[in-house]
């Protein structure tokens, strides 16, 4: 009995020394293992009479027990300390400032893009989307530009190459002629053939027209909007686009004009005008006396509803379009459109914006 309460002694000491579950797993095979030393004693128990077997079976089962409950627990013990140095190496300070110098920006064109979807989100407009590579049909005839109307000349329209040879003699086919939006257009017309009236949504996204000078990029970016409904008229496409103005530009009193115009796709369609000042070669926007042209609407012209398979005499609505490009351009400053395509980090540098920065209206959408 001695042996067994020295050995049992022995193992518990080096089990509460051991520091490693690898150690303590060796430990355990060389104490209770087949070869172990305590297995070892229980061997014993057979060449004992009835009596001694009794005495001692029960000794060694107590030390049995013993050194396997040592073992769990400090298995459980060193479990525990690696986790709390796991976490503690882990560990994130997520009370440490934003580190505004390390991050990238957004681009003007995203943050305006952003600002205009909130300002429409918050009049219960959705955001539309559709291809870049349109066909003819979507991108012009349902749009009331048929086959060699003036204005699909004056969109300079790229076509793709593989079809450019017959773009003219196909035009008006539906699907056959393939080409890059010239406008966001197509994407209302898309909408308004994927389900029923009515309809609140926005367009915005990448346009292409082959120009390229100071005012005009080959890819620029608009951002149209339809509302299509029972009983509406020029009062809503008023009101809606004077709160427009009103929020992208931060203008309260925002003076504005509606000048008659023309497009293939609205009737009767206007052009809307801001006031504003030149003095000293600065711009100031919504007051002066002069005028700052800012897009087009109108209301949606019945073919092209009835293209899109909706009842004009059911249904009305109106339209607007607007160079996205144009409007960061007079919300913040920047005076040469082509470098907004260049990719220079220094220009992203000076006019992006940090990106935690993310335009809704409970923020405000101005710097
Ligand atoms: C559908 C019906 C009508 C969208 C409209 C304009 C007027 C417009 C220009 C502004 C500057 C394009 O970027 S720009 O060059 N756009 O003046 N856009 S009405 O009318 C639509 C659109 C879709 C189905």
């Amino acid at each position: 009995m001695e042996d067994l309460d020295s050995l049992t002694a022995s193992l518990l000491a080096e089990i509460a020394r051991t520091d490693s579950a690898a150690a303590l797993e060796e430990l355990r095979v060389s104490a209770l293992g087949k070869k172990g030393t305590i297995t070892g004693m229980m061997k014993t128990l057979g060449a004992m009479d009835a009596e001694e077997r009794k005495v001692k079976g029960a000794a060694f089962n107590a030390a049995k027990d013993r050194i396997a409950a040592a073992l769990d627990a400090r298995k459980a013990e060193l479990g525990a300390r690696e986790l709390d140095a796991r976490l503690a190496f882990e560990r994130v300070d997520v009370t440490l400032p934003v580190r505004h110098e390390a991050q990238g920006r957004i681009h003007p064109v995203s943050q305006v893009t952003e600002e205009i979807t909130a300002i429409f989100a918050d009049m219960g407009f959705t955001v539309a989307e559709g291809p870049d590579v349109e066909d003819d049909w979507h991108n012009f005839t349902a749009l009331n530009i048929p086959p060699n109307h003036p204005a699909r000349q004056m969109h300079d329209t790229f076509y793709l190459p593989s079809r450019a040879a017959d773009a003219q003699s196909k035009a008006g086919e539906k699907g056959e002629t393939m080409l890059l939006r010239t406008h966001t257009s197509p994407v209302q017309i898309r909408h308004m053939q994927s389900g029923p009236p009515p309809h609140r949504i926005i367009a915005p996204g990448r346009t292409y027209r082959c120009d390229s000078d100071m005012t005009h990029t080959p890819m620029f970016h608009q951002v149209e909007g339809l509302v299509i409904d029972r009983d509406i008229h020029m009062g809503h496409l008023k009101g809606c686009l004077e709160e427009f103005l009103r929020a992208i530009f931060g203008v309260p009193d925002l003076k504005y004009r509606l000048r008659p115009s023309h497009f293939p796709f609205t009737e009767p369609s206007a052009e809307m005008d801001i006031g504003c000042s030149r003095k000293g070669g600065v711009l100031k926007i919504g007051e002066g006396d002069d005028w700052l042209e800012i897009l087009g609407c109108g209301m949606v012209h019945p073919k092209v509803l009835e293209y899109a398979g909706v009842d004009p005499n059911v249904w009305q609505g109106f339209a607007f379009g607007l160079g996205i490009d144009r409007i960061a351009m007079l919300k913040y400053g920047i005076p040469d459109l082509r470098a907004f395509f260049e990719a220079d980090v220094r220009w992203l540098r000076h006019y992006g914006f940090p990106a935690n920065d993310v335009p809704s209206l409970a923020t405000g959408l101005n710097r």
